[in-house]
């Protein structure tokens, strides 16, 4: 007998993310490796940009203890951004194709050129051009948010949206206030030290993996470093704010 293969688990997870119907996790049914979780990720953003997708960027997961602590699992992923998952700033998200949304605080990083393999952060300091507070939605395509490590990889890394505030020159990010929140009340607080000790090395860190899940890191492109904090629940119809005293802020309104 032979299990699913890496174009069939891309196409069931396209198809879960389309319809906002949940799926078990992968590996309930079957192991899944790091590298091949890496396939099914790269087959199924393929997918996205045979209708017309195409990638912007990366995004950083579990560099923060408190995502590590919140989704128990215990090593940093990546995931692909494409311009179909970006909200303008300001802008309204549409929640109603989505499962579970659910929105953190992050730090982006945009690339003045490009970044593969293993470089220090000091290096990737010098691959920015830019830096903006932001944040990201996460969707993921299992059942109640439940899954292993080769899982959340093979969903993409739970990607759903992000958005991005104005870009500054860049600016020493390693300890910035991050303030979420929802419809004027604070829902989560924290600073950008979290991510790693320092944002730098979650940008080191993607241009690594990215090497394992099969691309570099372009000129060009947005890195999400990976929340600060914990991710709350997005509800419908919600002004939703996340500001850092450096960089300014970000909104956007669900419907
Ligand atoms: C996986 C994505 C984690 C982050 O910033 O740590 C992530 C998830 O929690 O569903 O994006
Ligand atoms: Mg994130």
């Amino acid at each position: 007998m032979t299990g699913p293969t890496p174009a069939g688990l891309a196409l069931a997870l396209d198809d879960a993310a389309r319809a906002a119907r949940p799926i078990p996790p992968l590996t309930d049914a079957a192991p899944l490796g790091l590298a091949e979780a890496y396939g099914v990720q790269r087959l199924a953003t393929e997918r996205r940009c045979a209708r017309g997708e195409s990638v912007v960027g990366v995004k950083m997961g579990f560099t923060s203890r408190a995502k590590m602590a919140q989704m128990g699992v215990d090593d940093l992923i990546l995931g692909r951004l494409t311009d179909a998952m970006a909200v303008e700033d300001g802008g309204t998200l549409d929640t109603g194709g989505l499962i579970h949304p659910r929105i953190e605080p992050e730090i982006a990083f945009l690339l003045g050129s490009p970044l593969s393999g293993r470089v220090s952060p000091y290096e990737a300091a010098r691959a920015v051009s830019a830096v903006a507070v932001a944040y990201e939605v996460l969707d993921s395509r299992y059942q109640d948010f439940r899954f292993t490590l080769p899982d959340v990889i093979a969903d993409n890394a739970s990607a759903a949206a992000f958005g991005v505030g104005p870009w500054h020159d860049p600016v020493d990010v390693a300890n910035l206030g991050l303030v979420l929140e929802i419809d004027g009340r604070t829902a989560e607080t924290g600073s950008s030290a979290a991510v790693l000790g320092h944002p730098l090395r979650a940008l080191a860190a993607a241009a690594r993996l990215a090497g394992t899940a099969g691309t570099g890191l372009e000129a060009g492109w947005i890195v999400l470093a990976g929340a600060a904090t914990t991710a709350v629940p997005l509800p419908r119809r919600a002004h939703v704010k996340v500001a850092s005293a450096r960089l300014g802020r970000v909104e956007v309104t669900t419907r």
